[in-house]
């Protein structure tokens, strides 16, 4: 490896990358597809309020995961809100606290409070077995997040919940294409909540979905997303405004129409970092169940720093210097976040494998905006700052 210690930028050589590399760059499907369906959209001047585009991405989406209904919304946060309303939860509700917080904050935001739980360290994903613990007279339901897009473990959630007398939700955000048991994620538990940010997979540059098979709930979280209107001039419930807007909606169409080409690019870019990265003491990089299909969205390291020789942050500190701009998701954790933070000062010594897991992860730019000659450098410069840790940590200090 021809780099010397001085060369990193971190001690004030050339960064390797002169425009930043970031991870969440939006996967852009054909752009002349998306903008004839902007001229009809103008042409119709039908701009949001379930417009002919969002019905036929709601339509689309409840094919392609066999659920019956599809509600699309503005974004997931504002989907996580109205389905933890509709589904009745109050009081507490049991949640992960390694997660986006958009999780907890869509209950706290109507009063509800997320209790968290910890995580099993090896799928990163709620541990069924520290949810009974947590259960209180004041519970009413379970959270379950799929984080990174694998599934979290379904079937033991239910069987507390259905013993306990539980709802169940579920925030899919990350596992859009992703599938569970063979069948596509998304028909679990009263409901499951899809995020279509910029960030994610299937980008609708805003927007949200709440998938689920319960026609009921379903109804009523239309409603709901409408400000609670039942026709003209009768509200039935409370509501908010999260409805998607056609723009939304057109996008997420043309992003449907490439995510075969997103998935494959994904996983090229998984399979490269993990070749570049194999045998590198104390890296490892998040796996993939065998017969499940992903969509390989992200790109998620854990950091050993006894057997690496530098913690996630000082590799952070030192990515970010050369233009490559890692993310520590989800740390701190949502615990240690405000205002859970003030709410539960304690909350970290029920939460052990969440306060090692958030100082150990780290998650690395792909998607359809970066290519092969990136992540070479980024392997290279991971090899580079691990096989020379002690020397680039004494030239740092
Ligand atoms: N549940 C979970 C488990 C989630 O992960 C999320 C969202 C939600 C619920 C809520 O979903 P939404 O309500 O958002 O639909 C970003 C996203 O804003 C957020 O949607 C996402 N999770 C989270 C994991 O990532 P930040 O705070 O990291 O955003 P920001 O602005 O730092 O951008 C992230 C990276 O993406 C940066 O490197 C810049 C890059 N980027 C971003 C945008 C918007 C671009 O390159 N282009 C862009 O247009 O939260």
């Amino acid at each position: 490896m021809k780099r010397s210690p001085n060369d990193l930028a971190i001690l004030g050589g050339m960064a390797a990358f002169r425009e930043p590399l970031h991870v969440g760059r939006p996967n852009i499907g054909d752009r002349e597809y998306l903008m004839a369906l902007l001229q009809d959209m103008f042409d119709r001047r039908w701009l949001t309020n379930d417009g002919p585009f969002v019905i036929e991405f709601e339509r689309r989406i409840a094919m392609m995961l066999g659920v019956r209904h599809c509600v699309a919304t503005c974004n997931a946060t504002v989907a996580l809100e109205i389905a933890a309303r509709a589904a009745g939860f109050t009081g507490e509700v049991i949640v992960p606290s390694f997660t986006f917080i958009a999780t907890a904050h869509a209950l706290q935001w109507q009063g509800i409070t997320p209790v968290f739980c910890d995580i099993d360290p090896d799928t990163h994903n709620i541990d069924p077995d520290r949810i009974e613990a947590l259960i209180t007279p004041r519970t009413s339901g379970i959270i379950g997040v799929h984080l990174w897009g694998r599934a979290c473990n379904v079937e033991a959630i239910e069987r507390i919940a259905h013993r306990y007398g539980l709802g169940v939700i579920y925030d899919a955000a990350h596992a859009f294409g992703c599938t569970h048991r063979g069948k596509p994620i998304g028909s679990a538990g009263r409901a499951e909540i899809f995020s279509f940010h910029a960030t994610k997979f299937l980008n609708a540059f805003e927007g949200g979905a709440v998938v689920t098979n319960d026609d009921e709930l379903a109804g009523k979280i239309r409603l709901m997303k409408n400000f609670g209107f039942d026709g003209v001039d009768q509200v039935v419930y409370i509501g908010t405004n999260g409805k998607m807007a056609e723009t939304s909606a057109a996008m997420g169409l043309t992003s449907l129409e490439r995510i075969d080409h997103f998935t494959a690019v994904n996983r090229e870019n998984h399979d490269r970092y993990r070749n570049g990265l194999r045998d590198i003491p104390g890296i490892s990089m998040l796996t993939y169940a065998q017969g499940e299909t992903y969509n390989y969205h992200y790109v998620v390291l854990e950091i050993n720093e006894e057997q690496a020789g530098l913690s996630r942050d000082t590799l952070c500190a030192i990515l970010r210097a050369e233009n490559v701009l890692a993310r520590r998701y989800f740390y701190p954790g949502c615990h240690r976040m405000e205002p859970y933070r003030s709410y539960f000062p304690h909350a970290g010594l029920l939460l052990p494998e969440t306060e090692r897991l958030t100082t150990r992860v780290l998650s690395l730019p792909t998607g359809t905006a970066v290519g092969t000659e990136h992540i070479e450098k980024v392997c290279e410069l991971i090899h580079f700052a691990i096989g020379h840790a002690p020397a680039v940590i004494q030239a740092m200090a």
